[in-house]
């Protein structure tokens, strides 16, 4: 797959993803990376990209020339119109299925914004996607573009070795994960719990189960609406008190 990112700050999302899982996943070409600067297609002197806005008001506004050469240029190999993301918190939310569907596109291409906005003209000629991260707000859209690309990129083929894939395959099922223990068996006075010291597979299958319902239940109720539940873990999770129309 091919990450395109349209940025002002190339080095934050070069060295950013140049590191750990997704760096190793460029180097072994599971998915490729192409960062181009906005500012190289600045055709001012003074290579500006922005200025002020029209009607009035503060900070200033990223023009759409050097954007539209930047994605021209970009795109002029590429078959069809290429999925193109414009990463602004006025977005619908990011989620795992929406990093599902943009894992089976060939190219994506993400435009980060900054100052205080990006002419709406450029936007409305070459975005398809308005998405965010999160209520809140950042100062640019290079940190959500790596987020995005990060959660595309390990679902790839090859990004995350086999033992991870299967691991994180069990936990497509909308709970949280079971607490996590390694050595020591002790440590300030906290023990490991026994039934992990144990050896007993079937028993520390049911311990995990119930940790990540009892987990869920404290910490995100809201998942366990959406979660595929057995009868046992209902039993479980009513012995906890839970009472599915509290949500
Ligand atoms: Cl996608 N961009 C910016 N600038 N701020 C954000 C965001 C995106 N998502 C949440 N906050």
């Amino acid at each position: 797959m091919n990450f395109h990112v349209l940025t002002l700050f190339p080095d934050m999302i070069i060295q950013g993803l140049h590191t750990s899982v997704t760096g190793k996943a460029i180097d072994r070409g599971h998915i490729r990376l192409d960062v181009v600067n906005i500012r190289d297609y600045s055709r001012d002197k003074h290579k500006h990209v922005d200025d002020t806005p029209y009607g009035g008001g503060a900070g200033m506004v990223m023009q759409p020339e050097p954007i539209w050469l930047a994605y021209e240029d970009m795109t002029k190999d590429m078959p069809g119109r290429p999925r193109l993301i414009y990463v602004t918190p006025q977005g619908t939310t990011f989620t795992q299925q929406m990093a599902e569907e943009f894992s089976r596109e060939e190219d994506l291409i993400f435009l980060c914004g900054h100052y205080e906005g990006v002419d709406e003209r450029i936007l409305t000629e070459i975005v398809t996607d308005y998405v965010s991260i999160g209520d809140y707000v950042l100062t640019g859209g290079e940190l959500p573009a790596m987020v995005m690309i990060d959660a595309v990129s390990r679902l790839l083929p090859g990004v995350l070795n086999n033992e991870e894939s299967a691991e994180f395959e069990s936990f497509q099922d909308h709970l949280l994960e079971h607490p996590h223990y390694t050595r020591p068996v002790e440590f300030h006075g906290r023990r490991v719990p026994e039934v992990l010291l144990s050896g007993h597979h079937a028993n520390i299958e049911t311990w995990r189960r119930q940790q990540s319902l009892k987990r869920t239940l404290e910490r995100r109720p809201d998942l366990l609406e959406k979660a595929p539940l057995t009868s046992k873990d209902l039993h479980y999770l009513k012995e906890l008190g839970w009472e599915p129309e509290d949500l």
